[in-house]
């Protein structure tokens, strides 16, 4: 699947998102949102790229309402993502992990896309300058949110509707994608025709598509789960990371393999084949990760690669979320792989 082509043959995202709009893809309005989420990603490269010079290493001092710590740059990633897809006019309502409920944007024009994203995920390892990344998905227009902003609704219940409006199933998914932040940048999305891979060329700081119609491999002996929650994990999953580890027919256990950035560990999963785990553990009975921002938007990618995102027994993109902040444990890869460990957790 690798695209091989000289220098004047290169396909920017740009140019690939036109070419999706004349074929009746996507509309116009999507490309406008994609292209704008394109455009936040690129100022938050550079952002991640810079932070050490530029002051932005360490905590906010604030705590978000998931009560986890907020790093300097989860904030200013945060008002990057929001800046850019309210500046589009096409985004109706946007949801960030980093927010305590959905927005209405006023300022919308047309399109009304509904936008979901954790702009900075894993922001862990930013100051040790370790692989981050963001992480979207759009779902259709739903009207009911944005019906009540002229009229004198009360903000509670303009609120209210907006959590509605955004708690849907992956299933519902028209685009997913993220961009990692790493030796390269790379922007990875999927409208459901497949799943594409651009390369941020610094030289003239657009996308480039390097790599299409990705598909991950069947199976892979490569693993990726904080084992260090290994004695909070229930039995059945202690057994099959054992499982794991005993050298099979090859002679060769698998390999550990563990960057705690979501995107990097899922990256490196979809391209070597292999298996990410976030468990439920005794602590976090729902696990870590975040239906709507993390494992939604990463299973459907995953899906167009003919690979498999599950919670250990169903189907993460069946899942309704009930709430907008909601944690579902993550088990996503190689088929074959995400296969074994809904045997073993049966
Ligand atoms: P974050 O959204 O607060 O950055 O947390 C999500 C990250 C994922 O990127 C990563 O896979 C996971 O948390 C790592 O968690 P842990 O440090 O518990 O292994
Ligand atoms: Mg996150």
């Amino acid at each position: 699947t690798s695209k091989k082509k000289s220098s004047y043959e290169i396909v920017t995202l740009t140019t690939w998102l036109l070419k999706q709009e004349q074929r009746g893809d996507i509309d116009g309005e999507m490309t406008i949102v994609l292209a704008s989420i394109s455009t936040a990603c690129k100022q938050i490269a550079s952002l991640v790229q810079r932070a050490p010079i530029s002051d932005l290493t360490g905590v906010q001092g604030a705590v978000n309402v998931q009560g986890e710590d907020q790093k300097k740059l989860d904030v200013v990633s945060n008002e990057v993502f929001s800046n850019c897809l309210k500046s589009s006019g096409r985004t109706g309502v946007i949801a960030s992990e980093e927010e305590d409920v959905p927005v209405a944007v006023e300022e919308s024009y047309s399109g009304n896309y509904i936008v979901v994203f954790d702009p900075l995920d894993g922001s862990s390892n930013i100051d040790a300058a370790v692989s981050t990344g963001s992480i979207f998905g759009i779902y259709s227009p739903n009207d009911e949110c944005l019906a009540d902003i002229s009229d004198d609704a009360t903000l509670d219940s303009v609120e209210q509707r907006c959590v509605v409006s955004v708690c849907q199933p992956g299933n519902n998914l028209l685009a997913a994608g993220y961009c990692m932040y790493s030796s390269s940048v790379i922007f990875v999305l999927t409208i459901g025709t497949g799943v594409y891979v651009f390369t941020l060329d610094p030289m003239y700081g657009e996308f480039v598509l390097t790599q299409e119609k990705v598909q991950i491999p069947k199976a892979g002996k490569i693993y990726a789960f904080n084992e260090g929650n290994y004695a909070m994990w229930d039995d059945k999953l202690k057994k099959y990371m054992d499982s794991l580890k005993e050298p099979g027919d090859s002679g060769k256990p698998y390999s550990a393999r563990y960057i705690g950035s979501l995107v990097g560990d899922f990256h490196r999963t979809l391209l070597y084949g292999g298996i990410y785990g976030y468990p439920r553990d005794k602590k976090s009975k729902n696990g870590k990760l975040r239906l709507l921002y993390e494992c939604a938007p990463m299973s459907f990618i995953v899906e167009q690669a003919g690979g498999k995102g599950s919670d250990g027994h169903q189907r993460i993109l069946d899942i309704v979320p009930t709430e907008i902040h909601q944690r579902v444990p993550l088990f996503i890869g190689s088929v074959e792989e995400v296969e074994k460990v809904e045997k073993f957790l049966a």
